[in-house]
């Protein structure tokens, strides 16, 4: 755990007590700071009980309190602001996340390596950097890399994790991906902190100051929560906000906004920018022309690795993700083949496109991160036809209309959730089969017994729901673990081995 002394001595809120609250708090009272804290669920708050002390927002000491910690899920402006978020701004206390509170701990403990990690306007100007203890001369700062974007971010986050510690450095990876960040290691020689950050943690972040950015792209999500895409576009460019001159900023320029967003942050001035593209020669970036990724940080662009050839990283979608991850990691290691070797053992995420297991000659895939259409569209993409999906759940704006053109692919889709009526219009004027399954064990079901019929050798099932998950489960981990258990009890009970 890493300590918050800021405020030792002072009086904080914490309001919200999952994980990323639960750990703020711990973190603050471990701090020396005197805190009170609130979950509008019984649930929440008994996760803290007798641990922290529990007061409702409604007794808080507002005169006294310097701030509070809020977690992301809580909306902090849209729909409409928390009733304590309201009540904070009236008092002129700060409303601040799990994350700015390491950014000032590190900051405080003189470990925050705040400038200069890179020389002034250059990509790459040291490769010969490596983990303290072999002479860096580093002294005990500590890199910061980030990563957002709607999609793709938490595979690029444990990638580029992996691909630092492969080469040495003892790499700290968390914050949206799923560990919160203050339940990370406290920095040692060679620590590197390695945080994917959501627009809803970057509207908490203010003095969020990244060594390296990512920005990996930008497609309508979460709109709800930002009053608009405007709304969303600007907490994503907060990555890069305080940003300077020795500092690297990593930009996808295949989705339009994101692409603004390069144009803006090159003109802008301060970090070096590294832009990266799939389909298309970048100059000074990072390309991937038909699985090959390129390094064209340098002239003359240099072959890395053949993208194919990685199996965990399925997909033409997860090429942006190893550009990303190439351009972030490539000032930490000497040798660029190194990193590109590391590749190969990437063990990839669950959840994403993740193969939980094969009953006869029908396979099932996990694909319950895919919470929009986009990211539905790149598990539909990764399989050539024959696909078996379900989907539904809380539908996101615009719901799967941008999907028509891989429907083609679809043998049969079952539907679950508050989006089933919906989806199933769309599928219906598209002449898609479809049923409405209801919920996702009689989905799994029937998928298979309609896969093991299908002509095809290679009949998929795949979860891949393009909705978020809140009408049936606890989140999409939780959806994901619940498909992988069916699949799993399904196969038993055939008598084939669920192997992945
Ligand atoms: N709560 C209230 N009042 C409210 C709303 C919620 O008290 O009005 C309470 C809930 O009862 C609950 C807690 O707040 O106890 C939930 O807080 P949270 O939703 O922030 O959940 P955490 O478990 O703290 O997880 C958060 C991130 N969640 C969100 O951003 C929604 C996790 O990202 C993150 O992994 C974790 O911190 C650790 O950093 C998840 C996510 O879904 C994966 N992120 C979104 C996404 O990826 O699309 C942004």
């Amino acid at each position: 755990m890493i300590l918050v002394p800021i405020f030792a001595g002072q009086d904080v809120a914490v309001l919200g007590l999952a994980r990323s609250g639960l750990s703020a708090a711990r973190a603050l009272q471990a701090g020396g700071a005197n805190v009170i804290a609130w979950d509008d669920q019984e649930k929440g708050r008994a996760a803290a009980e007798g641990e922290i002390e529990l007061v409702e927002p409604a007794l808080w000491p507002w005169h006294s309190l310097k701030a509070i910690v809020l977690s992301p899920g809580i909306p902090l402006t849209h729909p409409k602001p928390h009733p304590a978020v309201v009540e904070a701004q009236r008092h002129g206390v700060e409303v601040i996340g799990d994350i700015e509170l390491f950014c000032r701990a590190l900051k405080a403990s003189g470990h925050f390596n705040g400038a200069s990690f890179f020389a002034q306007g250059t990509v790459n100007p040291n490769p010969g950097l490596r983990p303290t203890g072999n002479g860096n001369g580093l002294k005990g700062k500590v890199p910061l890399i980030c990563i957002t974007g709607t999609n793709g971010k938490s595979t690029t986050t444990a990638l580029i994790g992996h691909l630092l510690a492969k080469n040495g450095w003892d790499a700290q990876v968390g914050g949206n991906i799923g560990k919160p960040v203050l339940e990370l290691g406290v920095p040692r020689d060679g620590t590197v902190y390695v945080l994917e950050i959501s627009s809803y943690q970057l509207d908490l972040t203010p003095s969020l100051k990244p060594n390296v950015a990512v920005l990996l792209n930008i497609t309508p999500d979460h709109l709800d929560r930002h009053g608009g895409m405007d709304g969303y576009v600007a907490a994503k460019r907060r990555i890069f906000a305080r940003q300077g001159a020795g500092d690297l900023a990593v930009i996808g320029v295949d989705t339009p906004k994101a692409a603004d967003t390069c144009t803006y942050v090159t003109a802008r001035g301060g970090p070096a920018v590294a832009p990266l593209s799939v389909g298309r020669v970048v100059g000074r970036g990072v390309y991937v022309l038909d699985g090959m990724l390129y390094d064209g940080l340098y002239s003359p662009p240099a072959e890395i690795v053949d993208l194919k050839t990685v199996t965990a990283l399925p997909g033409a979608h997860n090429w942006e993700n190893a550009a990303a991850a190439y351009a972030a990691v490539r000032g930490f290691v000497r040798d660029p083949k190194a990193i590109g070797r590391a590749f190969a053992s990437f063990p990839g995420l669950p959840h994403r496109i993740e193969a939980v297991g094969r009953i006869g000659k029908t396979r099932f895939f996990n694909d319950s991160k895919g919470t929009n259409a986009d990211a539905a569209a790149k598990a539909l993409d990764a399989f050539p036809g024959d696909i078996h999906w379900i989907a539904g759940g809380v539908a996101k704006a615009g719901g799967i209309e941008s999907l028509k053109s891989w429907f083609p692919r679809i043998a049969r889709a079952y539907l679950i959730g508050e989006a089933a009526e919906a989806f199933a219009r769309t599928l219906a004027e598209a002449g898609v089969s479809y049923e409405i399954s209801g919920n996702l064990a009689a989905a799994t079901r029937s998928a298979l017994d309609h896969a093991s019929l299908a002509a095809g050798d290679e009949p998929v099932v795949v979860l891949s729901p393009a909705c978020a998950s809140f009408d049936q489960f606890r989140d999409y981990e939780d959806r994901g673990d619940q498909f992988s258990t069916i699949v799993r009890n399904m196969a038993r009970a055939e008598g084939a081995a669920a192997a992945a």
